[in-house]
């Protein structure tokens, strides 16, 4: 978690240090859950993105050669992408995208489609990235098996005393680990191939402009990885029907229009896909979303030490809204089967 509050003259010299000196403000920006990020405003009317790098989450050494090849390859093909105007470690200065905005909830299937399509795009971009293998910035990211192995540790050390108080949540993880470690073992044997991907294909990690055109950000864990886990994170996010932390769990479903946008739009653009991919497109949905859930559980268990919350029960509130998600997508297994057949054609 980093809740760390800095100085208007800490910000300042970090401003100077990228060449920046006329800042007119240096206000906090955005609800990412990791890095802090800061949008600054000039006199001169240039806007940017400052963000310190959570350092505790990433090494910042191969994370800043990550962004800075991913960055520069995009460029060189011409795609709009995060512009890197400094990049002091920890810190980084961006331009600000101007025209386009980021939302945290999809809100029509056009936006879904949409979103599916940029993730889409950005792993057939990075696909011709040039060796070396990008660096694993954080290694067995989405590795549910492993994420589990976590979840156990942090319930065996129970350091808040919360354990008594999520046996429920526990029992629901305990009936589903069986399929935890489908796509891993599928990985292992090559059946499922490895790709650079985005590994955090939330909705407001691509910005939107009114004219249709997106731009994909939040690039940090861009890495090796499966098309799976990219397409898993977009329905957790995109086909949401409220907020990951929404406490009605009423209001908390998985919206079947917006599953059949995001499939359609994934598809459209993903032409890459194997077979094995396709036939785990809606499996993947419920096995990233439930991974997302085990961390948010995790973290509340080890005493929310790796997202950022903004009260006691955050990390639980979000948990329950995960479970509730896959909960939704099992009970519509077989129409979202049937809908990625019906665009696999
Ligand atoms: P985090 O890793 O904490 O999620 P992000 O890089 O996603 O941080 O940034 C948080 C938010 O800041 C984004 O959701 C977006 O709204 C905004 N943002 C990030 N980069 C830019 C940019 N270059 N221009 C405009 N807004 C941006
Ligand atoms: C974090 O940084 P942000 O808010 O985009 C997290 C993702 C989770 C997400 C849950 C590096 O993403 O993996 O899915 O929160 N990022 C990292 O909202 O752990
Ligand atoms: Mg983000």
């Amino acid at each position: 978690m980093s809740n760390r509050v800095y100085t208007p003259v800490q910000l300042a010299e970090v401003l100077a240090s990228m060449g920046i000196k006329d800042q007119t403000s240096v206000e906090r920006y955005g609800s990412g859950h990791i890095n802090d990020t800061f949008k600054v405003e000039t006199k001169g009317g240039v806007r940017y993105i400052l963000q310190r790098v959570n350092t505790d989450i990433f090494p910042p050494e191969m994370l800043k050669e990550n962004v800075l090849r991913v960055t520069g390859h995009l460029a060189k093909k011409g795609i709009k992408s995060l512009e890197v105007k400094g990049y002091e470690n920890p810190w980084r200065l961006y331009s600000f995208l101007e025209g386009y905005t980021s939302v945290d909830l999809v809100t029509n299937p056009a936006q879904a489609e949409l979103v599916a399509g940029a993730f889409a795009k950005f792993q057939n971009d990075l696909a011709d990235l040039p060796a070396p293998r990008l660096g694993e910035i954080i290694p067995k990211f989405h590795n549910t098996v492993d994420r589990l192995r976590l979840l156990d540790e942090a319930a065996a050390a129970d350091v808040k005393g919360r354990k008594a108080l999520v046996k429920k949540e526990l029992d629901w993880v305990d009936a589903r680990r069986e399929e935890a470690a489908k796509i891993v073992t599928m990985m292992e044997k090559g059946e499922i191939p490895e790709r650079i991907t985005h590994n955090d294909t939330k909705i407001n990690n691509v910005m939107l402009a009114p004219d249709g055109t997106n731009v994909v950000i939040d690039l940090d864990t861009t890495m090796p990885g499966s098309a799976l886990y990219d397409f898993g994170d977009m329905v957790r996010t995109s086909s949401a029907a409220a907020a990951e932390d929404e406490k009605d769990l009423s209001k908390v479903y998985s919206k079947k229009e917006y599953f059949e946008a995001l499939v359609k739009g994934y598809l459209a653009q993903a032409k890459f896909l194997t077979e094995a991919e396709k036939a785990n497109l809606a499996f993947s949905g419920r096995l990233i979303t439930m991974t997302i859930g085990i961390r948010f559980l995790t973290d509340y268990l080890a005493g929310d030490t790796y997202f950022r919350t903004a009260y006691e029960d955050h990390n639980l509130v979000r948990c329950h809204t995960q479970f509730k998600m896959v909960e939704s997508m099992e009970a519509q297994a077989d129409e979202y089967e049937a809908i990625v057949r019906k665009y696999s054609i």
